[in-house]
């Protein structure tokens, strides 16, 4: 199987991570998951999805490609000791960011994203981080364990890091309490469903510095369309509506780097890891509309050229 993200290495700009403006860390791990394992194999089905994934990408209008991805070697963490585990992570994300990289790590469960931000504070303090899931994953610790995939947000606010967390449907009484003496902002999916969804995460964003990190679990999507999740949760995202926050989020601040998690393939069912592998795609086009690495293309303009 390829082990690249898309065909893109064959771009204009070469094969190699020196030339690209993307790279891709995919990190096969789920030693942090608490229920059903599997995100262990989300990497590879996302990466083997993204060689069918168009070229020219029809929700950004651009081809991202063309600001050339490079696939970074994949590692998971089996055998080894979760701290050594999450060092290797930071390590190898500060490598890519030392070379300027826009970093989009595939996981993995949620816990890769605590060592991930810990990367980007290095290279771009006083980021904010945009947390879209079902789930606000502020637990101190869960099961036992400092480092789960209940856990990330919790120690990434440890560090004074602002967080909205968007799309939820699962938060206890806990998780409101702890969000209260945190610079934590949680925005549950009935309110943004009953108060005007744009509106209400226009309004939540207000609350994160200019820059953020962006931290998308796939359970944020409802399980109709994204049903290949460890924990999935009704009353989701369409993936319509996810799309046109993360416009508004690229619109609104500037985007330092970003994570697709908690992605567990079905076997036999195979438009879930087409979904992800566009979303990841998407997310590429508009870090490169952003950064002004490739232009906007219009296709119904070219015709009418034509
Ligand atoms: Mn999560």
């Amino acid at each position: 199987m390829d082990t690249r993200f898309t065909s893109s290495e064959f771009t204009p700009h070469g094969t190699t991570i020196n030339a690209a403006k993307i790279v891709v860390l995919p990190l096969p791990y789920d030693l942090g998951l608490s229920w059903m394992p599997g995100t262990r194999l989300g990497p590879r089905s996302i990466l083997e999805a993204s060689q069918e994934v168009e070229r020219f990408n029809y929700d950004t209008f651009c081809y991202p490609a063309d600001a050339g991805i490079a696939t970074a070697p994949a590692f998971g963490g089996r055998g080894e000791e979760i701290p050594t585990y999450e060092s290797r992570i930071q390590a190898a994300a500060e490598q890519y960011l030392e070379q300027g990289k826009f970093l989009y790590s595939i996981g993995g469960d949620h816990s890769i994203t605590y060592p991930l931000v810990m990367a980007h504070l290095k290279y771009h303090p006083g980021i904010g981080v945009l947390h879209l899931d079902a789930h606000t994953d502020l637990w101190p610790t869960y099961q036992g364990m400092n480092s789960s995939h209940a856990t990330p947000m919790y120690r990434i606010v440890q560090t004074g890091t602002k967080i909205v967390s968007a799309g939820l449907r699962v938060i206890t009484p806990e998780d409101y309490e702890r969000a209260a003496t945190l610079p934590v902002k949680l925005l549950p999916m009935y309110k943004m469903r009953r108060g005007g969804m744009m509106h209400q995460f226009e309004d939540a964003l207000e609350f994160l510095p200019e820059r953020v990190y962006l931290s998308l679990d796939c359970d944020a999507l409802d399980p109709s369309e994204m049903p290949a999740v460890g924990t999935p949760i009704p009353g989701g995202f369409r993936f319509d509506e996810l799309l046109e926050l993360l416009e508004m989020l690229f619109a609104k601040k500037t985007v330092v780097g970003a994570d697709l998690v908690e992605f567990s393939p079905m076997p036999g069912l195979h438009f879930p890891q087409m979904t992800a592998a566009q979303l990841a795609y998407d997310v590429m086009g508009l870090k490169s509309l952003q950064a002004g690495w490739v232009p906007e293309i219009n296709p119904e303009r070219v015709l009418q050229k034509a």
